[in-house]
């Protein structure tokens, strides 16, 4: 096999959003689309070369394809070894994992997440470093850059390799590792969970329903909750991975969830409900009659880990994205732990967890983790509340109740403008950013505006700025609400706008959410005008 260097032209949009390179698979088609980006990875991460590269992603269209491709590049760009998911295949929090376990030099996830796949829908790729998280702001802006002058790649020639079949095989120089996807994954979620508890709670009678919404975590469902845990198959929805979702948007919420949330919310439904993302490192959390917002799912997470066999020392602190709702500081406070707030996105996390600062962390976007791996986790935040309602012997409602009590209620939504023009969105940001300077001490019916800027995050470790993450207008009474761009949308350009209303009055706690939060939902479309701007007269989802 010959090693050939490839002329190219760069192209121009190749920035990495909030979660690695996303676009519809037709772009990454183009001739030399996924190499000029990979080429980049492998010019900027020096240390690939004589190293070795963990590369899987999430089984959709074009996984197969890209997967060859890289491959190929990794050889002749010198990569020592890779190790490869079978079929191709890894979840986000496995890639983590298998990075850290065999102290690789990173990885590269192809996903598109909870975006829509098949040939019309979306891919992605993404590099994740040596601690196994994604890469830090300044690698992938040099990423990008380097994106913007390339003019060669280096391929093997006409290279293929089986992927089917565990076990070695060379490629040019590289050896390549094929294993299976599962086992080191369900492994360490058993060293970190108490399954004999689990297994007890489960064969007592309580029954579970996990959807895995036709995407790669189905796999690792089957070998966790059934084979491991002994919950039986008929606990499992959409258990299969394909690479369209099933025609599905493979991202857990109450819209493309339905059906769990029709099991969950019947009479006589299961004790516990869960589903998973495309890549599977999102999870929401829910009971029978209950779902648990992501952002309060974090919050309980963190107060009862005690109660898991690896946070039963105690966590050292916790970490939000600033979207999130501050039911997690609540907790924090009472543990009396350092508790910080991150621009949205995984990254921002990695750094904390590097330090030993913070434990468990999560976002309002429905991911959730801990320091053991660098990713977010939807096994993982399943497998914690599993444990927690084995050791309580509470229902979720119940569970959710006592904590609501104990710490106050942060009823949360967030409202989705998607595909809008992007002169239109960007045009309510700035309407918004225009009266950041005088909001401050007005009132609107009974809030008053307390604080109203543009976040900007300071990281406490290697003191990197990250600004304009986001706008966010604070009231006295603790309610807000923020306003952001999404970063890994394709289509346009998607408005997030995140209400949030502290509420401690006891008769007040249960209140259903929506009608909780409507007050300030009004009062947030006002100051952004959003419907007049955007010209959409409702939010395309509210969750
Ligand atoms: C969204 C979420 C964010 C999450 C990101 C990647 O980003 O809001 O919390 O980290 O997706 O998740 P944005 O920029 O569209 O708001 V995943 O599951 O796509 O890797
Ligand atoms: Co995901």
């Amino acid at each position: 096999m010959e090693m050939k260097v490839v002329r190219t032209t760069p192209f121009k949009d190749q920035k990495p959003g909030t979660s690695g390179l996303r676009k519809k698979v037709s772009v990454f088609q183009q001739a030399g689309y996924l190499e000029n980006f990979v080429q980049s990875i492998f010019d900027v991460v020096e240390d690939l070369r004589g190293g070795t590269i963990v590369i899987g992603g999430d089984g959709r269209y074009y996984n197969d394809v890209a997967i060859q491709i890289i491959l190929s590049m990794a050889a002749a760009n010198g990569v020592k070894k890779a190790i490869v998911g079978q079929n191709g295949l890894f979840s986000t929090p496995a890639v983590s994992h298998i990075i850290r376990k065999y102290k690789t030099q990173g990885g590269i996830v192809l996903s598109a997440s909870h975006n829509p796949g098949g040939p019309k829908g979306d891919f992605g790729i993404k590099f994740n470093g040596e601690n196994g998280g994604p890469a830090s702001e300044s690698v992938t802006n040099a990423i990008f850059q380097n994106s913007l002058k390339i003019d060669d790649y280096k391929i093997l020639d006409k290279s293929k390799i089986e992927l089917g079949v565990c076990g070695t095989s060379k490629l040019g120089d590289m050896e390549v590792e094929i294993i299976d996807p599962v086992s080191d994954y369900a492994d360490l979620m058993e060293s970190l969970f108490d399954f004999n508890a689990i297994r007890d709670w489960l064969a007592s009678g309580r029954t579970m329903r996990f959807d895995a919404m036709h995407a790669i975590t189905g796999s690792y469902a089957k070998a966790v909750f059934v084979e491991r845990l002994g919950a039986p198959e008929t606990a499992l929805m959409n258990a299969t991975p394909s690479p369209d979702f099933g025609g599905a948007h493979p991202d857990p919420n109450p819209v493309y969830a339905k059906d769990l949330f029709d099991t969950m919310f019947a009479d006589n439904g299961p004790d516990f409900g869960a589903a998973s993302d495309g890549d599977g490192d999102r999870n929401i959390i829910l009971g029978r009659g209950i779902f648990v917002s992501p952002s309060d799912s974090v919050a309980v997470i963190a107060a009862n880990a005690h109660l898991v066999p690896a946070y039963k020392t105690g966590i050292a602190g916790v970490a939000r994205s600033m979207p999130t709702s501050a039911a997690l500081d609540r907790v924090a406070e009472k543990l009396g732990i350092e508790y910080f707030e991150t621009p949205t996105g995984w990254k921002f996390f990695g750094n904390l967890l590097d330090a030993g600062r913070i434990t468990i962390c999560g976002e309002e976007s429905a991911g959730t983790s801990s320091d053991h791996v660098r990713e977010k986790d939807g096994v993982w935040a399943v497998l914690a509340w599993l444990n927690i309602l084995a050791v309580r012997n509470m229902s979720v409602q119940n569970i959710m109740l006592d904590h609501w009590k104990t710490y106050g209620r942060n009823f949360y939504a967030r409202h989705d403008y998607e595909g809008v023009e992007v002169e239109k969105a960007h045009a309510v940001m700035e309407h918004i950013r225009t009266q950041l300077d005088t909001l401050p001490g007005q009132s609107f019916g009974a809030e008053t505006v307390k604080f109203a800027d543009s976040f900007t995050y300071h990281d406490p470790i290697d003191g990197s700025v990250s600004e304009n993450q986001g706008l966010r207008i604070g009231f006295e009474s603790g309610s807000r609400f923020v306003v952001r761009l999404s970063g890994t949308g394709t289509v346009g350009a998607t408005l997030r706008l995140y209400v949030e209303k502290y509420v401690t009055d006891p008769d007040r706690l249960n209140d259903d959410n929506h009608t909780a939060l409507a007050d300030i939902v009004t009062i947030a479309e006002k100051i952004t005008d959003i419907h007049n701007l955007t010209g959409r007269d409702k939010a395309s989802l509210v969750t």
